[in-house]
């Protein structure tokens, strides 16, 4: 059951948060959970972490994030490479 209901949280946080959306890498949202990090949220439904001084890292799947807000969020896959690719086309701009 907390499963699904992290699933249904999960499509409530992303939708709601008008947090900024980078145009590049397909990263469609991104959410900071309260220690600091950033989730991003791939146009595909897969995650990428980034630490509090903007470096991708790695974290396994399924592990429980909380938002600032109180709510949970199930990690969805570990996309270091594609973050990676994504921060550095957002630099050359
Ligand atoms: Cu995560």
């Amino acid at each position: 059951m907390s499963f699904l209901k992290s699933i249904v949280g999960l499509g409530l946080i992303f939708s709601s948060l008008s947090a900024f959306a980078v145009d590049q890498g397909g990263i469609e949202k991104s959410v900071e959970p309260k220690d600091g990090s950033t989730v991003h949220l791939f146009k595909d439904g897969k995650m990428a972490m980034e630490n509090k001084f903007g470096r991708p890292y790695r974290m396994r799947e399924g592990k429980m994030m909380e938002t600032t807000d109180g709510k949970s969020i199930a990690m969805n896959g570990d996309e270091v490479a594609r973050l990676s690719n994504a921060m550095q086309a957002h630099m050359r701009r």
